[in-house]
């Protein structure tokens, strides 16, 4: 399709379907949406820089401000129109890197600040009722609590949870900062399901995570993500490329709306693509489609590598991994000599028994094909590092939940693993937890295991919550905190350029940013040498000392000032942030820690293969949690106008197994996994495979996903979950 055609199709949604992107609007229909007669948003437009207009009528002024929406990753630019205190409209910003797209999310950010249930003051739990109190009284019970628990056992019975909504704020590194002054090494976080296995994958084999140069590349394979529902701009920068001629190969069970613009489409059996990177290896190294000289001066193991990918042909793979092997053949054949090429590689990987190795064999297939840190390749960025505020001198020697299992995550993130909280909590071994003080998560919805997380929420003798919301998790808080939006407080973003933005709106009723509740909370606990800071202004300074920049200096950079180096090939001046600054196909650290030193393949733990008896009874492959464009994961089902979209939570289901299991399309069905059993509505979706179901995550009860997945058998590596490759069966609700 020509350029022209996607933008003036894109154009058409737009209008037609209400804020939706082409990419969007075929995601969701993908996802489930049932109801399509939408409405209720403004269409994509661009909003000028920030100045202060006249209104319509005579006395009334609109004040515009432009700031970035921190709601999912590719933080996109908005100009708000501000009237009085309150923001009346949200356009995108169209001299911003996002070029005034907001997605519908975005565009209906303006309900959720003003959302009739948002939590508007402190509140304490008495009895089955919840008393609003002052933020004095809070901070208050909550000091006196924490100091009692670490008085009776010890400063680890205090765990301090941050979730995606932190990943975006500076307040995560002030809250490991208050964890250290406390003494608890219970820190953790939504970064044990998301990102952590990737980046330690990543960094095991070449120091970091390479960005893909989708603009200059001749081949990209989208592997386990799709950004057409989590990354939009991504989805759009592939898109130009494919319409530049570039080869486009997508892996996914599902047939996502990308596949139809892609040359080869790998339907992969959920957790087998660590067998199907080798197996692609094997074709590139036999057919000599790799670049000998990096191989040569780069990489150690090599030879390792090729003895190991001998058991890979494409003809085994095609059994473990369910997709033709001169399909196999052809996509290795493409990406190995379409170069520079690159990888979109999603968060579908991370989410397996065994899924740092297959990061890295991902990792290693990009590397040996010399598309490292090459225009069009993937490109190796070093960003300028703010000030380290952890407090790390003062770690204590007892170690996290989950260190005992996962060392090497433990060195990689100094984090408990989340994963192992609720087993943790309700054993009381290593030792006892009991509190929890969650900001900016959802951890009953989304953590997995969630029978057993509310089992170990109902224990705790404290739990604080901190959100905009009452969750599912804050109900079993007994005090829960009003935090402000990221419209009502000041941050740094930084995203290859680091950005102050202030705050648009003062705060809603008494809700308070994050970083302020910390900073309190610490001086209440006893700690104020730490948190010395007046305002959050003082506080980033203190973080941008080492960049030499001040925030009154960000201030007069509306677009934000660069982080990362410029340039290619820059691992052949100072190596790879490696032991041998060479890529670690062969990794002494892995060995070191009694891993495996190479990047082997393991079948995922439950499986068609790996447990076959298992097979007869949950006949079904399970994937979950795949992105639907209005929600932002437990996020935004009290959005009228989201929901209106995708009212139900669903399973996916390929028409022809649903007939067998006399499912109708519509019907209530039950799933059910060894852990327990949701209810959800089916959805025929003749693009997934037959043998694989997918449900998606973050609506509660009884519709919670993670009812069905597995807190005890975890990537051995990371203690990451296997949110994405697990067993289940479906039948109809009687
Ligand atoms: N709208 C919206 N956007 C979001 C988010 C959101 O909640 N809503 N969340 C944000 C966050 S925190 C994250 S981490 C990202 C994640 O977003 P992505 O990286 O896109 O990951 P997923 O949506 O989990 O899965 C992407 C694809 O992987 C496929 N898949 C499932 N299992 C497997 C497998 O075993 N192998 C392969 N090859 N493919 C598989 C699924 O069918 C799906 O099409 O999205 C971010 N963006
Ligand atoms: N089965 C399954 N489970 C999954 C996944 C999957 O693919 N499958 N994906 C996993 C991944 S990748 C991720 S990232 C996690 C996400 O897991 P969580 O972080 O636990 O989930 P969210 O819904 O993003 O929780 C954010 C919460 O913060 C609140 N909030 C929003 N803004 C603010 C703010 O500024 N301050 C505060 N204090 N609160 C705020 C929101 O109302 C919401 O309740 O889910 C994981 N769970
Ligand atoms: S894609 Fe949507 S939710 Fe994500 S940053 Fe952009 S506008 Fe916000
Ligand atoms: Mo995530």
């Amino acid at each position: 399709m020509g350029k022209d055609k996607i933008m003036a199709e894109r154009e058409e949604l737009v209008k037609t379907k209400g804020g939706l992107t082409r990419a969007q609007f075929l995601a969701l229909m993908e996802w489930g949406a049932l109801g399509l007669s939408l409405g209720g948003f403004g269409f994509i437009s661009g909003c000028a820089t920030k100045s202060r207009v006249k209104g319509v009528g005579e006395k009334s002024t609109t004040e515009l401000i432009n700031t970035v929406c921190r709601i999912c990753g590719p933080r996109c630019g908005m100009t708000a129109s501000i009237e009085g205190d309150r923001i009346e409209k949200l356009e995108g910003w169209k001299e911003f890197k996002s070029k005034g797209y907001l997605c519908p999310m975005g565009l209906s950010l303006k309900e959720l600040v003003y959302a009739p249930d948002r939590l508007k003051y402190p509140m304490k739990k008495e009895g089955n009722d919840w008393k609003r109190i002052s933020w004095d009284e809070a901070l208050d019970i909550i000091a006196e609590k924490l100091n009692g628990i670490k008085k009776e056992y010890g400063a680890e019975a205090v765990d301090f949870h941050f979730g995606k909504a932190l990943v975006a704020q500076e307040s995560r590194y002030y809250m490991e900062r208050l964890c250290n002054a406390f003494g608890t090494p219970n820190y953790s976080s939504v970064g044990s399901q998301c990102h952590g296995a990737k980046l330690m994958g990543y960094k095991l084999t070449y120091g970091c995570i390479p960005k893909p140069d989708y603009k200059n590349t001749k081949c990209i394979i989208v592997w386990g993500c799709n950004p057409e529902a989590s990354d939009p701009l991504a989805a759009e920068s592939i898109l130009k490329a494919k319409e530049g001629g570039a080869k486009l190969i997508v892996i996914d069970p599902i047939k996502i709306s990308l596949t139809k613009e892609a040359d080869v489409h790998l339907q992969v059996r959920p957790g087998t693509d660590g067998a199907l990177a080798l197996s692609m290896l094997n074709v590139i190294i036999s057919e000599n489609l790799y670049d000998k000289e990096f191989v040569e001066n780069w990489t150690v193991g090599f030879d390792k590598l090729v003895d190991l990918v001998k058991g890979y042909s494409p003809e085994k793979v095609s059994e473990i991994a369910w997709i033709p092997a001169d399909m196999i053949r052809e996509a290795a054949r493409m990406y190995g000599s379409n170069k520079p090429a690159c990888i979109c590689q999603g968060n579908a990987l991370d989410l397996h028994t065994n899924t740092v190795q297959m990061i890295r064999s991902v990792a290693i297939l990009q590397a040996v094909c010399g598309n490292l840190d090459v225009a069009g390749g993937g490109l190796v960025e070093s960003e300028a590092k703010l000030a380290d505020i952890s407090l790390a001198e003062k770690r204590p020697e007892v170690k996290p939940v989950g260190a005992a299992e996962h060392p090497l995550f433990y060195e990689f993130r100094y984090q408990a693993q989340a994963n192992h909280l609720p087993e943790a909590i309700l054993s009381e071994d290593p030792y006892p937890i009991r509190a929890m003080v969650v900001v900016g998560g959802n951890p009953l919805l989304t953590g997995p295991n969630a029978n057993k997380m509310r089992k170990a929420l109902k224990k705790l003798d404290f739990v604080v919550v901190m959100d905009l919301f009452m969750t599912p998790t804050a109900e079993f808080a007994d005090i829960v905190l009003p935090a402000a939006t990221f419209f009502e407080r000041a941050d740094l973003v930084t995203r290859g350029k680091i950005m102050f933005l202030d705050k648009v709106i003062p705060e809603y009723e008494e809700s308070r940013p994050d970083w302020k509740f910390i900073f309190e909370l610490g001086k209440k606990l006893g700690y104020e040498e730490y948190f010395p800071w007046k305002d959050a202004e003082e506080a980033f300074d203190h973080r941008l000392a080492p960049l030499g920049i001040t925030v009154e200096q960000l201030k007069k950079e509306p677009l934000g000032i660069a982080l990362s180096e410029e340039g290619y090939k820059k691992y052949e001046k100072n190596g790879f942030k490696t032991p041998s600054k060479k890529v670690e196909i062969y990794s002494e650290k892995l060995e070191k820690f009694g891993y495996d030193p190479l990047p082997v393949y393991v079948e995922p733990n439950e499986s068609p293969v790996s447990k076959p008896n298992l097979a007869e009874e949950y006949s079904l492959v399970l994937t979950s949690g795949a992105r639907i464009p209005v929600y932002m994961h437990t996020m935004m089902r009290n959005i009228k106008s989201l929901r209106k979209m995708v009212p139900d939570p669903v399973l996916n289901i390929n028409p022809k197994k649903a007939k067998e299991l006399k499912i109708e399309d519509g019907d209530g069905v039950v799933v059910e996994t060894l852990r327990g059993g949701i209810e959800v509505k089916a959805k025929f979706t003749k693009e997934i495979d037959p043998r694989v179901v997918h449900v998606p995550h973050g609506w509660s009860d009884p519709a919670n996903v993670n009812v069905l997945t597995d807190d005890e058998v975890l990537d051995p590596i990371s203690g990451f979950p296997a949110y994405k490759s697990l067993l289940c069966r479906a039948r109809k609700k009687a």
